[in-house]
């Protein structure tokens, strides 16, 4: 589908943001997918609704200066977009990784608005984080730099106004460090960021919300063709928190999960893999994947990580990071039988190789669709807070089991509504687009 009523939008994107080459692809697939919509509702055009939606209502830069074991002072540089507040709070996640820069927020951010109205919640859409490379640094030094970062961070969120959580190299440690310093400043107790711990606000089943809601939903969204995860082949990527979760729902659903990986590489245990030593490896010891090989000598290990998409499987659920798939890695995936992929990761799809799966007919769960569960158990946790109450695992898992089915009948019905059924992506896109656009001609223009 090419550009037509929107392409001046995307011009302008284009003009004011040409470097940021991941916030134009996601705007461009984004505003492909509202074509129909912008056709349909003219007033929509008027109100200049998708000139506003592409451009963030705010952007924090700043500087994040602490001092590491050595006694040396370093500068890191601290992002937060606050995307879009028409339906709710701001709310996504805060990554820690050297390749952050202001676009790779913006493209998070403005994905994170779609996701956040699909998952039916009073949530908006915002993103953060800071170019920090955790690797190999101290708990002292992570504490540290999670103190600075929260000194600058605190006046501009607050549990109504903009509510943080996790995301690449931010998890429970983090958030921990982040909160007490949130406290010491501002005495407030409140639900400001989310992925707390049990027994300090945090919701259970948070941490294995995102993997599990992605297994969820692409139950769903298998259905229809008469796929399941039982007996079924399966390769993530990453090993981090989505792909361990989505690793462990996966198995229990019956599938046989083959592959793990990390920036450094990938390993393939054709008998399954032995997720409990993963979740040593990776949670408790913050080690490398290659070490599986130890306990495991008739694993494989690969060094590089793209080889993963080569391992034939009939399920590929990408859980790492942006662009993890390209054309070439999709035409092999469906070459070596692979019928359907469920993003866990943000992005991780090229154009191309959605345009492949589209082509060839793969069940594709749209990563604003299909790892929506993590910051709809997130917004679980908001809930618990305002309560000052806590439900059960049980209640948790079962409210973002019915999410993700929910999620799943809005994209598809939206797909069939605008002329392309099994088109998830279309569908998630447009029916994420609609209660925030209603919201925004509700709202008027002037902020
Ligand atoms: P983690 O930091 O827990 O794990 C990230 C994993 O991906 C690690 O195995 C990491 O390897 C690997 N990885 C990161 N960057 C790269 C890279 N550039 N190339 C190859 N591998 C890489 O993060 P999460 O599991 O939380 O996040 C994974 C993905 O899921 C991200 O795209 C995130 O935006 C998305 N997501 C996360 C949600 C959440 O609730 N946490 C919710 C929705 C989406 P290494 O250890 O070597 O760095
Ligand atoms: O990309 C995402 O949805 C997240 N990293 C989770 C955000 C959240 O607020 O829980």
């Amino acid at each position: 589908m090419r550009l037509n009523r929107l392409q001046s939008v995307m011009d302008q994107v284009v003009a004011r943001n040409g470097n940021e080459p991941e916030f134009l692809q996601a705007a461009q697939e984004v505003l492909e997918s509202l074509e129909p919509v912008a056709e349909r509702n003219p007033e929509w055009v008027a109100a200049g609704i998708f000139d506003r939606i592409v451009e963030p209502e705010r952007q924090i830069l700043f500087r994040v200066a602490w001092v590491d074991d050595a006694g040396k002072v370093q500068v890191n540089r601290g992002f937060r977009v606050q995307f879009n507040s028409a339906i709710g709070p701001y709310k996504g996640g805060l990554r820690f990784h050297p390749s952050v820069n202001l676009g790779i927020i913006k493209f998070l951010g403005f994905e994170q608005i779609f996701k956040n109205s699909l998952t039916g919640l009073p949530i908006g859409g915002g993103k953060g984080g800071s170019d920090f490379n955790p690797k190999g640094r101290s708990d002292g030094e992570i504490m540290r730099f999670c103190q600075s970062f929260m000194t600058e961070l605190q006046r501009h969120i607050g549990p109504d106004t903009d509510v943080p959580a996790g995301d690449i190299g931010v998890g429970g440690r983090e958030i921990g460090f982040m909160y007490g310093q949130y406290k010491r400043i501002r005495n407030d107790f409140t639900g400001v960021l989310t992925g707390k711990g049990i027994g300090w606000g945090g919701s259970l089943a948070r941490t294995e919300a995102t993997g599990y809601g992605l297994c969820y939903f692409m139950e769903e969204a298998m259905k229809p063709g008469g796929l399941s995860f039982d007996g079924a082949t399966v390769v993530i990527s990453g090993s981090g928190n989505v792909a361990i979760y989505a690793t462990e729902k996966a198995t229990q659903m019956g599938a046989k999960v083959v592959a793990l990986s990390d920036s450094n590489g990938y390993i393939h245990d054709p008998d399954g893999i032995d997720l409990p030593l993963v979740k040593e490896i990776k949670e408790i010891r913050k080690g490398r994947i290659r070490e599986y090989l130890a306990a495991h000598p008739a694993a494989t290990y690969v060094d590089g990580c793209d080889g993963i998409w080569s391992i034939p499987c009939d399920i590929a659920l990408p859980c790492a990071t942006q662009n993890e798939i390209d054309g070439q890695a999709a035409a092999l995936l469906v070459r070596n039988g692979c019928k359907a992929v469920g993003e866990g990761a943000n992005m991780p799809s090229t154009p191309e190789a959605i345009e492949c799966y589209l082509a060839n007919g793969v069940v594709y769960g749209p990563a604003k669709a299909a790892n929506a569960g993590g910051v709809a158990t997130s917004a679980l946790e908001m809930s618990q807070n305002s309560m000052r109450y806590s439900w059960t695992f049980e209640e948790v898992d079962r409210k973002l089991h019915q999410i993700m089915v929910d999620i799943h009948t809005q994209a598809r019905s939206a797909a069939a509504e605008y002329g392309d059924p099994d088109n998830l992506m279309l569908g998630a896109n447009i029916a994420g687009f609609l209660k925030v656009a209603r919201a925004m001609y509700a709202q008027g223009i002037a902020y």
